[in-house]
C-alpha cells in the first residue's frame, strides 16, 4: 500500500515537472558545408547527443551550408558571442596566427595516421591559443587528403600557369602563387557556381568536397597528391562554456569525443567512396605523375620553410616532436 502511494506521488511529481519544464538553453551552431557533407552529418548527431544527454537543458541547432554565417565569419561570430558554438576550418585564419595553419603544411603528413600523430602534438598548443581568443575547442574532425582538380590534363607545375584557382585558406592561396596560378577565394558552398561560370577552373580539396559539389559538371581531372589533411574545429564561446554546469560540460565533452571518433571514421570511409563517385561522374581520377609530384614537393619545401619561419619556436617544437614520434 505504502509503495503504491509513493509511486503515485512520484508520478504526480514527474507530471508537475513535465508541465513546467525548465527553459532549454538554445545554442546556434553555424557550419560552412552542405548538410549532406560528413562534417555536417556528424555535427547534427553531436547536437542531438547534447540535447538528449543534457535532458533538454541545452538544445543545439545546427545551421549547415553557411546559412547562418559563411565559413569565414563563423569564428568571429563565436568569439563575439553572436552564436554560442560553431564549426570552422581553422587554417582559414593563419593570418591571425601561423599555428592555425599547422594542419595545412604541404607534404608534412599524407595519411590519416600521420595526421592523427601531428594533431595529438599540436592540439594543446591550439587549445592554448584558442583560449586567448575566448574559444574552447570541443572536437575536431579531419578532411580526407587534399588533391588537385583541373578542367584539363596537367602533368607539371608549368601546365598550371595562369589557371584560375579556387583557394580556401592561406596555404591554398600561397600554393596558387607559387605555381603561377591566379587565386580566388570561394567558400565550398559556392564552388559549383564558381566552376560553372568560369570564376575558377581548378582547386585543391578532398574527393569529398568535389563529390558533394558535383564538380564533374565542370571539371575533368582529379590528381591524388595527398598534400595535407586540414581539420574542422567545433568551438564554443568560452564565456558560454564557463557558464555551463559541470554536468552539462561533461555531456558536451563526451558527445564531442564520440563525434570526433565517428567523424574521423566517416572521413576515412568517404575517401574511397568519393573517388569512385568522381570517376562515376566522368572524371579522370588517379595519382599525379612523377613530374607533377616532384614539382609540387619542391613548392611544399618552400611553404614548409615559410611556415616554420612564421611559426617560430612553437612551430619548430611541433614539427620536431612530430618527426621524433614513432
Ligand atoms: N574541403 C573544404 C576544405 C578542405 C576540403 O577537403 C573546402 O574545399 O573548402
Amino acid at each position: 500500500m505504502t509503495m503504491v502511494k509513493t509511486t503515485v506521488a512520484l508520478g504526480a511529481a514527474t507530471m508537475a515537472l513535465m508541465a513546467a519544464p525548465a527553459m532549454a538553453d538554445k545554442w546556434d551552431m553555424p557550419m560552412a558545408y552542405s548538410g549532406s557533407n560528413f562534417h555536417s552529418v556528424t555535427g547534427a548527431e553531436f547536437a542531438k547527443c547534447v540535447t538528449t544527454g543534457t535532458g533538454g537543458d541545452i538544445e543545439i541547432v545546427t545551421h549547415p551550408s553557411g546559412s547562418l554565417f559563411p565559413g569565414a565569419q563563423i569564428k568571429r561570430a563565436i568569439q563575439t558571442g553572436q552564436v554560442q558554438i560553431g564549426e570552422r576550418l581553422l587554417s582559414g585564419h593563419q593570418n591571425e596566427d601561423p599555428l592555425f595553419g599547422v594542419d595545412s603544411i604541404p607534404f608534412l603528413v599524407s595519411s590519416f595516421d600521420e595526421h592523427a600523430k601531428l594533431f595529438e602534438i599540436a592540439k594543446p598548443h591550439l587549445e592554448e591559443l584558442l583560449a586567448t581568443q575566448n574559444l574552447t575547442m570541443v572536437y575536431s574532425v579531419p578532411w580526407p587528403p587534399q588533391g588537385l582538380y583541373f578542367n584539363k590534363e596537367v602533368n607539371s607545375v608549368a601546365d598550371m600557369e595562369g589557371v584560375k584557382f579556387r583557394s580556401y585558406n592561406n596555404a591554398t592561396s600561397r600554393l596558387a602563387e607559387l605555381t603561377g596560378m591566379l587565386p580566388v577565394t570561394v567558400e565550398a558552398a559556392e564552388i559549383s557556381q564558381a566552376f560553372a561560370t568560369g570564376v575558377a577552373e581548378s582547386m585543391v580539396s578532398s574527393g569529398a568536397t568535389g563529390y558533394d559539389r558535383k564538380v564533374w559538371e565542370s571539371l575533368s581531372h582529379f590528381y591524388e597528391v595527398d598534400a595535407w589533411l586540414p581539420r574542422n574545429y567545433i568551438m564554443v564561446n568560452s564565456d558560454v562554456w564557463n557558464g555551463t554546469s559541470e554536468a552539462n560540460q561533461n555531456v558536451i565533452k563526451a558527445c564531442g569525443e564520440i563525434a570526433e571518433y565517428a567523424g574521423t571514421w566517416r572521413a576515412k570511409e568517404y575517401t574511397g567512396f568519393t573517388m569512385a563517385g568522381l570517376s562515376a561522374g566522368g572524371m579522370e581520377v588517379g595519382r599525379a605523375g612523377d613530374q607533377l609530384m616532384g614539382d609540387l614537393k619542391a613548392i611544399g619545401e618552400t611553404m614548409t620553410a615559410e611556415w616554420l619561419e612564421a611559426a617560430g619556436a612553437t612551430g619548430q617544437a611541433i614539427v620536431d616532436a612530430y618527426n621524433a614520434a614513432e
